[in-house]
């Protein structure tokens, strides 16, 4: 059990707002995934968040929260993800939602347990991309210059490359990871295979598989086997 994310390859991501059995949710848990992250664009609250966290508390995975709204932060997670989308066409979503939250809660963070991810949305149908209003009309050049500003501009710890809903350009996230100096490279969108987690973990660090959970349960717990193989062939 690792608890420091730099040595995790494979994460489910949990929905706040989307229904999971006791029986599922044990499953996940027991998967042997590195890690559980809580984490949604819409519907997102504080009660909805207590109540995944309570219940995935009863594992010992360790279990990190994606804040996506100043609302639902919730203590007692064992680390907080805080997205930056750097492609988003609405700045609150680059610094502006993160400043009301600091305004609230800056001086009582504990600062250790919190990490800024540099988020790139790729897939303009997914609701992130619309909530955000991102600019998904990106070429090699434009994801590259985002890599290297959420790498060496803003030190970010994770450049995330979000396709939430839709398997991405594996060719481009390779060729992404390949240019990070520090951060880690998580990579998000599709994955509903063992083949496709196996082809993400070969071009990415860390691979988040999310609605897969929830829609075929067996494919996504064969996930967690199939990183285990692409990562021992590195
Ligand atoms: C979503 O990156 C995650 O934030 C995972 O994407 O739901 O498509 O697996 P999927």
């Amino acid at each position: 059990m690792h608890w420091d994310f730099k040595q995790w390859n494979h994460v489910f991501k949990l929905d706040p707002d989307r229904e999971i059995s006791d029986e599922w949710l044990e499953k996940v848990c027991l998967s042997g995934t590195d890690a559980i992250m809580v984490g949604g664009s819409s519907g997102i609250t504080f009660d909805n968040t207590v109540d995944l966290l309570s219940r995935i508390r009863r594992y010992e995975v360790p279990c990190v929260l994606e804040v996506s709204d100043e609302d639902a932060i919730v203590p007692g997670f064992d680390m907080f993800f805080i997205p930056m989308v750097l492609n988003a066409g609405d700045p609150q979503w680059i610094v502006g939602h993160h400043q009301k939250a600091l305004r609230e809660y800056g001086s009582i963070l504990d600062w250790s347990q919190v990490f800024t991810e540099g988020y790139v949305i790729l897939n303009e149908q997914s609701t992130a991309a619309q909530i955000t209003e991102a600019n998904t009309d990106l070429d090699v050049r434009d994801v590259e210059a985002y890599a290297r500003m959420a790498d060496r501009l803003l030190h970010c710890p994770i450049f995330y490359m979000e396709y939430s809903g839709t398997f991405g350009d594996m060719a481009l996230v390779a060729r992404m990871k390949g240019l990070l100096k520090d951060a880690r490279l998580f990579y998000g969108g599709g994955i509903d295979s063992p083949e496709k987690a196996y082809q993400a973990a070969e071009a990415a660090h860390t691979i988040i598989v999310g609605n897969a959970v929830y829609d075929q349960l067996e494919q996504a717990l064969a996930t967690v086997q199939a990183v285990r193989e692409a990562k021992a062939r590195q």
